[in-house]
């Protein structure tokens, strides 16, 4: 330390120790002066602010925040994807089965439907009949009509056609029954459709086919003139053979 330091040092110590005196500093000195101060002066303006300090460090982690109040519901998710088949159910219980009922009424219907159509046939059968001729029989499933008609075999068969039926050629006692009815009405032979033509004494109805039903008055079927090959029915519903060409009423079935 320098003398003048020292010096210093010890003048400041003696003004602090004096209380009439005052150090002050000399501006235009290099040193301590011991001179009286004066008045106080007035505090200065406020300094420029100083530039920004250096950065502090870094705070301590502080307590946990409060619960936050829950939010408004958000919007209606979109509709998933359809779910896999599930399992299969236990069986149900035993219902009641249609299937008999439904059966029976089946088989009324087609009862039914057969009636209908028998009856349909029947009525076209009267209405032929009934535009024929007045002169009617019945057997229990045919309808017999004389026209008082005389002509040949092959003329009465083919009359008998036109209007629906055919020749009439009686299968049972009963249908022959229902010829001669009518026979009786004109008291003179008449021819049904039963003949010998294709085979000599071999009887056959309009299809051909062999009779197996007949009615031969005694000594008949007689081939007279080895010309007798058409069948006509006698008073008592006895069988003739007679020749074709004969001119005979005739009664037609249906
Ligand atoms: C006539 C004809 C014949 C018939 C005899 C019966 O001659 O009708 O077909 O056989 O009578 O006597
Ligand atoms: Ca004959
Ligand atoms: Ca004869």
């Amino acid at each position: 330390m320098s003398i003048m330091k020292l010096l210093g040092l010890l003048l400041l110590h003696v003004a602090l120790v004096t209380p009439a005196t005052q150090i002050c500093q000399n501006p235009d000195e290099n040193g301590y002066t011991i001179i009286k101060c004066g008045a106080p002066g007035k505090d200065g303006l406020p300094g420029l602010n100083g530039s920004n300090g250096a950065k502090g460090e870094t705070g301590k982690q502080g307590p946990p925040g409060l619960q936050g109040i829950a939010g408004p519901p958000g919007p209606k998710g979109e509709r998933g994807d359809n779910g896999e088949q599930g399992p299969q159910g236990p069986k149900g219980e035993r219902g009641d089965s249609m299937g008999p009922a439904i059966e029976n009424i089946k088989l009324q219907m087609t009862a039914l439907d057969s009636r209908l159509r028998d009856l349909q046939s029947n009525l076209g059968k009267q209405e032929k009949v009934f535009s024929f001729g007045k002169e009617i029989a019945r057997s229990s499933n045919k309808i017999y009509i004389m026209n008082r008609l005389e002509v040949t075999y092959d003329e009465a068969k083919t009359i008998c056609a036109s209007g629906g039926g055919q020749l009439a050629v009686p299968r049972t006692q009963e249908e022959n029954q229902a010829i001669l009815s009518l026979r009786k009405k004109v008291q003179t032979h008449t021819f049904m459709g039963i003949n010998d033509i294709q085979i000599e004494g071999n009887f056959r109805d309009l299809s051909g086919q062999v009779i197996t039903y007949f009615n031969w008055r005694a000594g008949e079927p007689s081939n007279l003139n080895n010309n007798e090959d058409c069948v006509e029915m006698w008073d008592d519903g006895g069988w003739n053979d007679e020749n074709c060409a004969s001119k005979r009423f005739f009664v037609c079935e249906f």
